[in-house]
């Protein structure tokens, strides 16, 4: 019980962003690494074949303008503490994991539950490519072009019930593809949770692909959720049950270490994680080199998120 509810994570394992640079540098000029170091060019030619280009997707209004980060860098430099801890981990020891088929439980304070396939969820919904600017709690950013759909208008279609005051995004648990599930990194299944208007706000999405092609299994295949203004951390990947409730959820990462990850995990250049500033990140893709940038209030979504926290005291629901 007291292993479940408080996993053993040695600090150490959570690779600093500085250390996991300078052994990739190490590495590349030992000729070693299996991280390539191109140039940021990628156009849709570099995007190798096998993986399966998605159709008719619609631009959206919602997209940064800002460059974009590489796809060998999206699907190289990940977090998914279910293939290791490494940021190389999830691409290198995610080839056995199957992402189809696939089905997702929708469950608790809602009219319409049960279990539907990946075909179920997508089909009355469009694709739309949404390029956002991603941030770690880490300290590094990318500017990522995901491609899915409107999880508000995904969850109305389950109709929530007005008990329905939080979402929880779970992932699947299948220790014999996913190495690190193994061993108790965490209380796996990820959990990660939103308050109901979060999930139902018009930045959130379900993706389902990045650069138009289907996710990568490292980036969270076959369905994850992206929320922008938020820390990277509350992107659920490879999700196999959405929750409604009425009491807030048990989430990861907040239960797990609840003085430095917060539910909200909003991104706030004024409130620091214990051990680092989160006033300024790196940029991923620039190299160890490249100059860190400010951190921008709710990730320079505030325009469009900041009323849904009027009056909470962002140094305490962080
Ligand atoms: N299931 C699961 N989801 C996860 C994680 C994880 O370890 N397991 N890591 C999170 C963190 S900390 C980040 S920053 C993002 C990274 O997404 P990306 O690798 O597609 O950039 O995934 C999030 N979703
Ligand atoms: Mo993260």
């Amino acid at each position: 019980m007291l292993i479940r509810n408080k996993p053993i994570i040695n600090s150490s394992e959570i690779t600093s962003e500085s250390v996991y640079l300078n052994r990739r540098n190490l590495l590349h000029a030992a000729g070693l690494s299996g991280i390539s170091l191109l140039p940021n060019i990628a156009l849709s030619e570099d995007i190798p074949s096998r993986y399966q280009r998605l159709e008719n997707i619609s631009k959206s209004s919602f997209s940064t303008d800002a460059k974009k980060t590489s796809f060998v860098d999206v699907t190289t430099y990940n977090n998914f503490y279910e293939f290791g801890t490494g940021k190389g981990d999830p691409a290198s020891n995610s080839g056995k994991f199957k992402p189809q088929p696939w089905a997702v439980t929708i469950d608790g304070e809602a009219e319409v539950t049960g279990t539907f396939t990946y075909e179920d969820i997508l089909k009355p919904h469009t694709l739309e490519e949404r390029i956002y600017r991603m941030r770690c709690v880490e300290a590094w950013s990318m500017v990522v072009p995901w491609v899915g759909i409107s999880l508000g208008d995904l969850l109305k279609r389950f109709q929530p019930t007005s008990k329905a005051k939080y979402v929880t995004f779970e992932t699947v648990e299948r220790p014999s593809e996913m190495p690190g599930q193994k061993r108790p990194l965490l209380d796996w299944p990820y959990r990660e949770a939103l308050r109901i208007d979060e999930a139902m706000h018009p930045l959130t999405i379900l993706a389902v692909g990045v650069y138009g092609v289907e996710l990568p299994n490292q980036n969270g295949a076959p369905l994850r959720l992206i929320v922008p203004w938020k820390y990277g951390f509350k992107g659920s990947k490879s999700i196999v049950r959405i929750s409604f409730t009425e009491k807030k959820p048990y989430t990861s990462w907040n239960d797990l270490a609840p003085g430095e990850y917060g539910f909200y995990a909003n991104v706030n250049p004024e409130v620091d994680h214990p051990r680092w500033s989160q006033a300024r990140e790196r940029p991923i893709g620039g190299g160890f080199f490249s100059n860190k940038v400010p951190t921008l209030m709710f990730n320079g979504y505030a325009d469009q998120v900041a009323n849904l926290y009027t009056g909470m005291d962002l140094t305490r629901y962080y």
